[in-house]
């Protein structure tokens, strides 16, 4: 068996303690890095996402697989790339979170942790944040970017509401403001006047990259 077929197993097994064990031996045995595990759990996730279109699982299956999945990015995965990067030059803050009314969580955690093993440092402000809190954590800290997560055709629109609530305060052109998410995209990211768009936490990367250079 793959590790990648272990890991599937321990998902749809809603087995926390066995995805924790795997995790923790992969890196033990250098046969994954904790990013590359996350990239797997991610591809896992969205097998459960297409089983729940299908109507083959239904949402509590959605939220035990969740759980699963949280606990090891939050106890194995999580800590193991904050220790990778120790003491170490930031390529720039970002706040980041999932807009109000939502409460998808794990796209936006990836992309949280893909974002700080490649040298961001991030403010994770978790789900359902009104665009009140993303403004006022940018400006306590500094950040330069502000990162948007919408999972919801019924959340896209507070994406929205950030950017307007910026510029109704004058500071638009402070911060550069990402969006993503499955139901938005480059259009979208046009129309709500973002700087940005990606598609995936890879991209989010780039992107950056890119907006920061
Ligand atoms: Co919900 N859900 N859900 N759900 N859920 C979806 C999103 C849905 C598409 C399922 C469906 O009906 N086919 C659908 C939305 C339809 C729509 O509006 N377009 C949906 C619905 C309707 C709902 C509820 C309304 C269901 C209900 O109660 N009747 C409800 C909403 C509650 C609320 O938010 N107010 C709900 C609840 C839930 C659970 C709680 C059960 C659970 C979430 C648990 C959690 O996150 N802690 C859940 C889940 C798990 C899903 C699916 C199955 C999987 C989402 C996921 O984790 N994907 C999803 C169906 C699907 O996606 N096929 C579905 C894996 C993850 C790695 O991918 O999140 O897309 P993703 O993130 C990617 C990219 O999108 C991108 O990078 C990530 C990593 O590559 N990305 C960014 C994300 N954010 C980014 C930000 C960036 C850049 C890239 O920059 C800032």
């Amino acid at each position: 068996m793959t590790l990648e077929d272990s890991i599937k197993e321990r998902i749809l097994e809603w087995d926390e303690d066995g995805l924790i064990e795997i995790c923790k031996s992969a890196m033990e045995k250098n046969e994954a890095t904790p990013v590359e595990l996350l990239k797997i759990i991610g591809n896992v996730m969205e097998y459960v996402g297409e089983m729940f279109e299908r109507e083959e699982f239904f949402v509590p299956e959605l939220i035990v697989a969740s759980n699963t999945v949280k606990a090891a990015i939050d106890q194995v995965l999580d800590p193991a790339i904050k220790e990778m990067g120790g003491e170490r030059e930031t390529k720039g803050k970002i706040v980041l979170g999932t807009v109000e009314g939502d409460v998808h969580s794990i796209g936006k955690d990836l992309v949280a942790s893909f974002l700080f093993s490649n040298g961001f440092e991030v403010y994770n402000l978790g789900v359902e944040v009104p665009a009140t809190k993303f403004i006022e954590k940018a400006e306590e800290i500094g950040a330069k970017v502000i990162g948007l997560s919408s999972l919801l055709t019924m959340s896209m629109d507070f994406q929205r509401q950030v950017i307007n609530e910026l510029k109704s305060r004058n500071i638009r052109d402070k911060y550069f403001v990402i969006i993503g998410g499955a139901p938005t995209s480059e259009e979208w990211a046009d129309e709500i006047g973002a700087d940005g768009w990606a598609d995936d936490a890879m991209e989010a990367i780039s992107l950056l990259n890119k907006l920061l250079s």
